[in-house]
């Protein structure tokens, strides 16, 4: 039964035991909702007012129209703009977090922080065009906070936010001006869309579809300054050595799993950590405090401190379930609510850190960025409080565990090729490209959902892409999926790449000092940071002095579930990336938005949706679409 959920083999061992115990999963809870609403599957059930609920008969036979006269095409395409805006609004304001932090940091507010990479913040004031001659680091940090936040601010609609000024190609900045969907304050373009869709408002699909690109946009530059800035306070990541999969949690240690996605209070709970060993070994933890990941803040400090990954999203129950986990800190975004629910059937300490952020049943610990010291402190002694409590018996830890080599931030990545070459470290890259040892470069992004088997179709297609030379990025739960499944590893590189692609990666890696190949999938980092692989992409287009819709870059989003995800994907199609589906949206209730999606976006942004929930097909069709993009560059 397992095999139908997820290829993750600790649900093995853990599933059973809830069982057992009565305790409802994720999948549980999937099986429960059978069979779920149709009309909500194709996008055609209206909630927007309460004439409503109105649904489109999808055979024709009952309504076509909704109480106030909207069509499926308007229905649908107001629904999926809505989860465009929602992505846009959950990315962004993660970046106006972290901006807002340095902008606190240059004024010497935030004690615990500190801008940890100062190469990075003058690069990002250089990006920006920003001057940082001679000045003072904590005075280009408050400029570059202001130049960001004017992307939250700006009225003025004809110049669009800085960080996608500064971060696309001239001829990709062309295109999307002309096409009116370049944002130019990131909160107004999120109201703008909630506006537009209300009742009676925008009813013409493909303007609604361009209103949801321009929040789409509008993600990105939150994403982009979120990642960046990021990189800027807590350090830009480098490749580093770690594990994951719940073998990581000890049995002789605290455990702390850190859960969400931003790193603003699980940096310093890993500073923080450090300091405390001898009180959790005063407790009774021979082995100290043992602060593991989950989901994208587990990314974060996977790739910044080398914190092994427990688990990716549809896994976070599974850790609970081990009964070693001592606290669950959650932040923002992708925690399950029935979290305090498991946790209280053990001894763990459910711990939320957000105001915005809170779950009934759950210890609220209010995080402040002034008092963060503090507040990690607090977080940590209530694991260590709780490890007390912990029953032995009850403790079933999967000796499952996967090494995994994480933090190729787009900086390491150029590092490593700058080994190669180092007055022109993009050459080798493009040469491989260009010569066919590197047949085309595939993003894996998005989330794991119940309605694939988890991880599977990551394995699957990544596995099949390596074998035809494409070079492997992925972000997120899909990062995750690929690093439980031993892909991170250059043992993998040596068993499914390609022989022409296993020798750049050999070649790069030993160049970088690696000892061996680079891992077959580059881990690029958490859900935001997306933006890295983006970076790349056009540092490369810029140097060919082409588009991002010419270059052989294809992504994936095998498993796709949160509304981030519908907005990342779109931004991806917007910047002329093809974009795999591996699940079906919420759209087909609406011929022409699908088509809008699959077929229109292609004339008008060069990239397009496609879905294919067959992993196999699905590779054959990214590398259909490499080989096109090879023919069209004459390569
Ligand atoms: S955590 S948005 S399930 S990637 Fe970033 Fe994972 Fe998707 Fe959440």
């Amino acid at each position: 039964m397992s095999l139908h959920q997820s290829i993750d083999p600790s649900i093995e061992e853990l599933l059973p035991l809830a069982k057992k115990e009565g305790i409802a999963t994720v999948w549980d809870r999937h099986q429960a909702m059978q069979p779920q609403c149709g009309f909500g599957q194709l996008g055609i059930c209206c909630r927007i007012c309460w004439k409503g609920p109105c649904r489109i008969d999808p055979f024709g036979e009952g309504p076509q129209r909704g109480i106030c006269g909207a069509d499926a095409d308007t229905i649908v395409a107001r629904n999926v703009s809505r989860m465009m805006a929602a992505g846009a609004a959950a990315h962004s304001e993660h970046g106006r977090h972290i901006a807002l932090a340095l902008q606190q940091v240059a004024e010497g507010n935030y004690p615990s922080y500190r801008v940890k990479d100062e190469a990075k913040l003058k690069g990002i004031a250089r990006t920006l065009g920003l001057d940082c001659e001679g000045k003072e680091i904590l005075d280009i940090a408050a400029e570059v906070a202001r130049r960001t936040l004017e992307d939250f601010q700006s009225q003025d609609h004809g110049k669009p936010c800085n960080w996608i000024s500064a971060t696309l190609t001239e001829k990709r900045l062309e295109k999307l001006a002309a096409l009116h969907v370049l944002p130019h304050n990131i909160d107004a373009v999120v109201a703008q869309i909630m506006a537009r869709t209300t009742v009676g408002c925008d009813a013409d699909a493909t303007n609604v579809i361009l209103g949801g690109v321009k929040g789409a946009l509008a993600d990105y530059a939150g994403m982009v300054l979120a990642t960046e800035l990021s990189d800027a306070l807590f350090g830009t990541p480098q490749p580093v050595v770690t594990s994951s999969n719940l073998g990581v949690l000890e049995e002789d240690a605290v455990n702390i799993a850190v859960n969400g996605h931003n790193p603003l209070l699980s940096e310093v709970i890993c500073d923080v950590a450090a300091q405390m060993g001898a009180e959790a070994k005063a407790a009774g933890a021979k082995e100290g405090i043992n602060i593991v990941g989950i989901c994208c803040t587990g990314n974060e400090v996977m790739l910044r401190h080398g914190v092994p990954l427990a688990a990716n999203y549809l896994s976070q129950e599974l850790a609970l379930l081990t009964g070693a986990v001592d606290a669950m800190v959650a932040d923002v975004q992708c925690i399950m609510p029935s979290l305090a629910e498991i946790s209280a059937c053990f001894h763990t300490q459910m711990i939320t850190t957000m105001d915005e952020n809170k779950i009934s049943g759950a210890t609220h610990v209010p995080f402040r960025e002034a008092t963060a010291t503090e507040n990690a402190r607090q977080v940590i002694e209530l694991a260590i409080e709780a490890f007390r409590r912990r029953n032995p018996k009850r403790v079933s830890i999967p000796r499952v565990k996967q090494t995994a080599v994480a933090g190729f931030s787009a900086e390491a990545l150029v590092g490593a090729l700058s080994k190669l070459d180092p007055e022109d470290p993009l050459k080798p890259l493009i040469d491989s490209i260009a010569g066919g040892a590197i047949q085309g470069i595939a993003l894996f992004a998005g989330c794991n959902s119940t309605q694939a088997v988890q991880d599977s179709n990551f394995v699957t297609i990544a596995k099949k892409l390596a074998r035809n030379n494409v070079l492997l990025l992925a972000t997120g739960c899909g990062a995750g999926a690929m690093a439980k499944n031993g892909l991170m590893t250059r043992e993998a590189t040596e068993s499914y790449a390609g022989e022409p692609l296993r020798a750049v990666l050999t070649a790069v890696g030993e160049a970088a000092g690696l000892g061996g190949p680079l891992p077959l999938v580059l881990h690029m980092g958490s859900c935001v940071d997306n933006s890295r692989a983006v970076g790349v992409a056009v540092a490369i287009a810029n140097k060919l002095g082409v588009d991002l819709d010419s270059l052989p870059l294809v992504a994936s989003a095998p498993e796709a579930m949160s509304e981030k995800a519908v907005a990342i994907g779109t931004w991806s199609v917007a910047l002329g990336i093809p974009t795999h589906l591996g699940i079906v949206p919420q759209v087909t209730g609406s011929r022409a938005v699908t088509d809008i999606l699959t077929e229109k976006t292609r004339g008008l942004f060069g990239g397009y949706f496609m879905v294919e929930t067959n992993p196999d097909l699905a590779a054959d069709r990214l590398l259909g679409v490499i080989q096109e993009r090879r023919r069209a560059l004459g390569i």
